[in-house]
């Protein structure tokens, strides 16, 4: 009987607050959860040849496709510089620099070529050919990348 008479007399502001705080992490845990989905649907660039789109890939446990490998983009360049992958696999290049957009290109046009991706966007290629690829960026020509693919 005490107890429920304590119980309810608590000021109205503690129940505010633990509404709030629940609601906080029910908020994170869903954001959180669109955050992961979002990363493992990477958009395809439209002058993407159909054979290297990433539509049917599985999704793997880092709901990346499972053969991609991902270099981020930022004002210091791409990240990692070099990247080497199996045939077949994809590299998603993903530009989280705010203050710029960046592109993907082929240095011989053998290879990445991306349209100007402005902060989040991704490109993804799927290297069907062993050799390697020298790309730069066609804004910022210091910032320059390697794609080795092997057998
Ligand atoms: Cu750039």
């Amino acid at each position: 009987m005490e107890n429920t008479t304590n119980y309810a007399s608590r000021p109205l502001w503690h129940w505010i607050i633990a509404y709030a705080i629940i609601a906080v992490i029910v908020y994170g845990l869903v954001y959180y959860i669109i955050a992961l989905k979002k990363n493992g649907n990477a958009p395809v660039p439209a002058n993407q040849s159909p054979a290297q789109t990433l539509q049917g890939t599985v999704i793997g446990a880092n709901n990346l496709p499972v053969n991609s490998v991902v270099v981020t983009i930022s004002k210091n360049g791409f990240s990692p510089k070099s990247v080497t992958i199996k045939k077949g696999q994809t590299v998603v290049w993903k530009n989280e620099d705010a203050s710029s957009a960046h592109t993907v290109t082929s240095d011989n046009n053998n290879g990445p070529m991306s349209p100007e991706l402005k902060k989040n966007s991704t490109y993804s290629d799927t290297f069907m050919e062993a050799g390697t690829y020298h790309y730069h960026c066609k804004l910022h020509p210091e910032m320059k990348g390697t794609v080795t693919v092997t057998e």
